[in-house]
Parts: structure tokens; sequence; C-alpha cells
């Protein structure tokens, strides 16, 4: 039988900056569900990517002194070991320059011209980078980009628009006809109340000020605007317009676009407009979840609160991250991240529940039965209960997974962990044993054994690695989908259990948030070499006059532990400049010595002495240490 097919989609992710747990969320929830849906008899296709043009990457690509491809190339290599790194089973990984994506690209704009849905103007309004949006005056707040709170510049430039004020009704009436379509409920009114209401205007698709981005066949003096760029990859992965577009066939339009909220807009605004332009199907819901914090702040590198998940994998396996971001954070609200959360879950669920059951139950069968699986006798009806349970279980999480609650369908899970864990306490095997009930002790093992099968086969879409290694502790092989859940009993004769080693050893809470802690510390990005500072352009650069400054005296300030006061030879000029690094040159050390000044910067009284400039140091917590030329080089000679 044709096995029915389900597309999911997680954003392409920017090659802008390095990765953190957050960017990890909507990865591992689109995983799950992939891996769900794939067990539970469904053909997947689960696509992920990067976005890799855009002016916010061209600027990165120059500050780093290297081409725009090479920049991506290195991001590319990081978030496809990330990826690795948390098994995620996709089944295509396109990036935005690979040809086949910027062809079909080409071919959109080609196709929205020759019917007239793109014209040529001029766009004059406020641009972010970091978010590749424009915004008009109106939607700014406090003047800054009203999602990320970045400084928006104005810009004016020749551009192609799409005629996206067009699609409003039909957009509007679609809305209303799949209620579905933007989920949770919440994302749906903040659309229409927040932008579809106060009027959708047309949209600047193209862009003339920088050149990294797929070049407009028919004004190659134009880029494609990022956005359509990036939102074209649900299809041009498929092969639309291509060749070979027997994906696109099979598997357009997708069932479900998981996205953050923050991108919400773009998926069931600009993108629906879009596809209803290329007079093709809309996908069947776009997911916007929430955001994972730190503190009160979403996790991101410009706020320096990024946990590392190559760190957090590395000290704990894998498997304990995807289940802390799937069971802790609550799905479509925001949810908190705390080192705190992650172990106490881990501890919990994982090590005293999940753990506790297979050990103490491989261990019994070993030191009763030989290591060999009993068969059952009769059942009782404490038996029955657990049994039906078990039987009951896929039913309740395949409810849970198709409203998209991982957290749910865990917990769901986890009920037959728990009450397995209470029957062992109920039944006491020990006690069978010891007064020799052998029939009942065979029956309460194997009913043991039949829930871990049912929890483990449940358990494979959430946390792979441990599924595999309890089937193997069983002495199965795990299930390729959940067929063999239809009935409680199937474990046959003969089975070998192997105890072996724990499955999760516990966290000491106290001694690993030190250590935590320390990481962190050490770990503190920068502000300075951060990627997502603030750019500037040369011109911005070219205003700072650098020079070189030979010290002729240097001398502690009266009554400050902390500041020198320096003359400094500068060309035929002599500057007095102060400088706090008392705590770290001795004043001797310094004469003789050469700096690089800030020449132009506006004098200012330092504790009453006066200052004309600035020396360049270098900080890492511990030391600051002045800026020298490698070699030696006269007074007064600029830096640049
Ligand atoms: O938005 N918590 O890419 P991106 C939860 N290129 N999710 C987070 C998060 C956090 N702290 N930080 C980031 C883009 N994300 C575009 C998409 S699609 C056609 C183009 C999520 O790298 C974010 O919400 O900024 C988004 O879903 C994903 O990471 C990629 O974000």
């Amino acid at each position: 039988m044709k096995k029915p097919t389900y597309y999911i989609t997680t954003p392409i992710y920017y090659s802008s900056g390095s990765f953190h747990l957050g960017h990890c969320y909507t990865t591992v929830i689109c995983d799950a569900i992939a891996r769900f849906k794939r067990m539970d008899g469904f053909d997947v296709f689960y696509l992920t990517g990067t976005d890799e043009h855009g002016q916010k990457v061209q600027q990165k690509a120059e500050a780093a002194g290297v081409t725009p491809k090479q920049y991506v190339d290195k991001l590319y290599e990081q978030i496809v070991e990330l990826w690795k790194t948390l098994g995620i089973s996709y089944d295509k990984f396109i990036r935005t320059t690979d040809d086949y994506h910027e062809q079909t690209v080409q071919k959109i704009y080609e196709k929205l011209l020759a019917q007239d849905d793109i014209y040529k103007s001029t766009y004059e309004g406020w641009y972010c980078t970091p978010c590749e949006s424009f915004w008009t005056e109106s939607q700014l707040v406090d003047g800054k980009c009203p999602d990320c709170g970045r400084e928006v510049k104005l810009q004016k430039e020749e551009s192609y628009f799409f005629r996206l004020g067009k699609y409003q009704d039909r957009l509007i009436k679609f809305y209303e006809q799949n209620p579905e379509f933007i989920s949770p409920k919440s994302r749906m009114n903040e659309m229409i109340n927040n932008f579809i209401k106060p009027g959708l205007k047309d949209l600047c698709i193209s862009r003339t000020t920088f050149d990294w981005g797929i070049k407009l066949p028919f004004d190659e003096k134009h880029v494609a605007y990022v956005w359509i760029d990036a939102l074209a990859n649900y299809i041009s992965a498929l092969g639309y317009l291509q060749d070979d577009c027997s994906l696109f066939d099979k598997f357009w339009p997708a069932d479900l676009h998981m996205v953050g909220k923050e991108i919400v807009r773009f998926h069931t605004i600009i993108w629906p407009a879009l596809l209803m332009a290329l007079d093709l199907p809309l996908p069947k819901k776009v997911y916007g979840h929430g955001w994972l914090l730190f503190g009160n702040d979403k996790m991101s590198k410009s706020k320096g609160n990024v946990v590392d998940p190559f760190v957090l994998c590395g000290r704990y396996g894998r498997d304990v991250i995807r289940y802390y971001l799937l069971r802790e954070i609550p799905f479509g609200s925001d949810g908190v991240y705390t080192n705190e959360a992650l172990i106490a879950r881990t501890n919990a669920d994982l090590v005293n529940d999940l753990g506790n059951l297979v050990s103490r139950t491989t261990a019994m069968i070993t030191q009763y039965f030989g290591g060999i699986v009993p068969q059952p006798a009769a059942y009782t009806d404490l038996d029955k209960e657990l049994i039906a349970l078990c039987e009951g279980t896929l039913q309740r999480v395949r409810a849970d997974m198709e409203s998209l609650s991982a957290p749910d369908a865990l917990a769901d899970i986890f009920k037959i962990v728990q009450r397995a864990n209470k029957y062992i306490d109920d039944t006491t095997p020990w006690t069978l044993n010891k007064n020799g009930d052998k029939q009942r002790l065979e029956t309460v093992l194997y009913v043991l054994a039949e829930c871990i099968r049912f929890a483990a086969t449940l358990l494979e879409p959430f946390v792979p690695d441990t599924s595999e290694k309890i089937f193997g502790k069983l002495g199965l092989k795990l299930p390729a989908d959940f067929g063999e859940l239809d009935r409680f009993g199937r474990i046959g004769e003969g089975v070998v259990v192997n105890k072996g080693d724990n499955l999760f050893n516990r966290i000491d809470a106290e001694k690993e948030l030190k250590e935590l802690a320390k990481l962190a510390e050490t770990d503190k990005p920068d502000k300075q070499t951060e990627s997502d500072a603030p750019q500037i352009t040369i011109d911005d650069f070219a205003k700072v006059k650098l020079v070189t400054a030979r010290v002729l005296s240097c001398e502690k300030v009266a009554k400050s532990d902390k500041l020198l006061v320096f003359k400094l030879q500068v060309g035929n000029e002599v500057r007095q400049v102060v400088s706090g690094i008392a705590q770290y040159y001795e004043p001797s050390y310094m004469v003789g010595k050469t700096v690089v000044l800030v020449s132009n910067l506006k004098s200012a009284k330092i504790r009453g002495v006066e200052s004309n400039g600035m020396i360049l140091c270098a900080a890492d917590g511990k030391r600051v240490v002045f800026v020298t030329p490698e070699q030696d080089v006269d007074s007064g000679k600029e830096v640049r």
C-alpha cells in the first residue's frame, strides 16, 4: 500500500554567526515530528538548510576578510556538524548558493515579471540588516527594529516590487477557510491585526546596494531580496521548475513549516502570497514556536547569552539535550533555559525513572532467570491495567503529536515508565523469588520487559540513541515502525537480556553547576569580537585617526591607583595623554616604548589632568597590555 506523505521543513539558518541552543530548538522539534511520522507509517521528507545570501553575510565576510562564499562554506560545515551531533535525521540539506536553487529563484522572478506581479520603482524606507527586513516609519519601535530592537538604516534604492497588496483579500479569505493554517491561534490574530488590517503594501524584492545574492536575469544590477530567495527553498529543494520535479509532485504542498515566532510574518503573508502568484497550492500549516530564553532575553549571539550545544552534548550526550528541549520547554510559548532545570529533568526522568526501570528489570531477569526473558503465566488485574496503559499509549501520543506537543507526548510515554516502576514496588519480585512463587515472578518480569519494549519504541523519535540502547539491553532490535505496538506480549521465547552499563548517570547538581558557571565565564563572548556587533563602514572607520607615538615620559597621576599621565612624541608634536593602565605597568617601563594613539579623540579632563587622545590596549579580563607595532616605526605614522 502506498504510504501517505508528510513534508516538514525547518527555516533555513542564517549563515552569519555561530549556532546556539536556541537554534537547535526548531530542528530538534522537527526531527522528533519527522521521526514520529516515519515510525507511524508516513513517507516523510524532512528539509533543512542554510540561508546564505544577503547584506548581513556580505558585511560579515568583509569584516572577516574573506569572500562571502568562503564565509558561508565555513558556517555550512559548522551547522552540518551540529545537526550530526544532535542526530538530526533530515532527508535533504539545501544551501541557497546551490545552483539548482539559484536557477529556480531566477525562473520565479521571470515568471512574476512576465505576469506583471512585479514592477520597477524606488524603495525609500527603513531596513534592519540583521533581520533583513523592510519597515515603515510607523512600524518602528522607538526608532528601532520592532523585531530585534537593533538600529535600522534609511534606505533609498532602485528596486523591483512584488504586488503584495493585490493579494490581501485572498489571504484573508484563505485564513478564514483554513483556521489551522497559522498556529498557535494567537499568532493568527497577531498577523491579522498588526500586518493585514493596516493594509499590505507592495514588497520591495530586489536590492542594488550590494551584490551577494541571486542576480535577477532581466536586470543584473539587482539581486533578489534575501527573504524571497530564502522562502523559495521550500519548493526549489523539491525540484520546482527543474527538469526533475518528481519530489515536488509527490510532496508539495508542505504539511508543516515549523518556524520561530519572529518569522511567522514572512511565512504566513509573503510566502502564501508568492505561492498564490505562482498558482501553487499553499502549505497546510505554519507553526510559530516560542523562544528559548536565557533569563528574560531571547537566547541570541547579539545578547551574549548563548548556550553552546556542542558543549552540552559533549558533557551529557545528545539525548539528554534533546529530551530537555522536547520535554521541558512548553510548546508554543517561550521557555527559559537553566542549567538547574536541565540537571533536575535529567536526574528525575532519565536517571531515576527510565534508567532505574531498565536496570532493575534487566538485573532481576539476569539474577532470577540467567538473563533469559521468562514467558508469562496468567495475567492478574494489576497486570491488565498496565497492559491497557501500554496498548493505549500510541493513540494518545499520536494525538499529542498531531497537536505538535512533544512535552505531552513524552509525558504520556513516561506514564508507562512511572507506572511500571510502581508495579515493581507493588509486586516486589524479590519477595516472589524468596517465596519461590516462580510463575508469578515470570509473569511480573515479562510484563516489565514488555512495558520497556513499548516505552522504548515510542521514545525513538525523541531520544533515538536511548531507544537503541534499551533494545540492545533487551536483546531485541529496534523496530523501524510502530507496527509491533499492536499488542502486548510480542516478546517471544529465548530472548536474552544484557544489563550492561547504566543508561544515564546521575549528575551531581552542586558540582556540575559550579563547573558550568566556570565554563560560562571562560566562554563569555568578547563584545569587541562579537560577530553581531554593529557594523561600521570603511568611511566610519576612516574617521578614527590612529598614529604611532613614542613615550617621552610617564608618571602616576596623584591620588589615583589606576591612571598614568604620558608625554608622547607624535611626529613634531608633543601630546599629553592619560591612560588607566597604572595597575599593569611601572611608569619607568613605559619610557621609550612606541604605542598606538587615537589622536583625534576630543580632549577631556581626567581627575583634573588634561588628556588629548587614547592609548590602544588589549584586555583579556586578567591583564591589560598596550598595542605596539611589530617592528620599529617612527612616531606620528598613520595606523590603519
Ligand atoms: O530566521 N529560541 O534564520 P535564523 C528558539 N534565515 N528558536 C530560536 C532562537 C531561540 N533563542 N534563536 C533562533 C532565519 N531560533 C531565516 C529563516 S526561512 C525561509 C529563513 C530559531 O538562523 C528561529 O526562530 O535567524 C528560526 O526558527 C531558526 O532558529 C533559524 O533562525
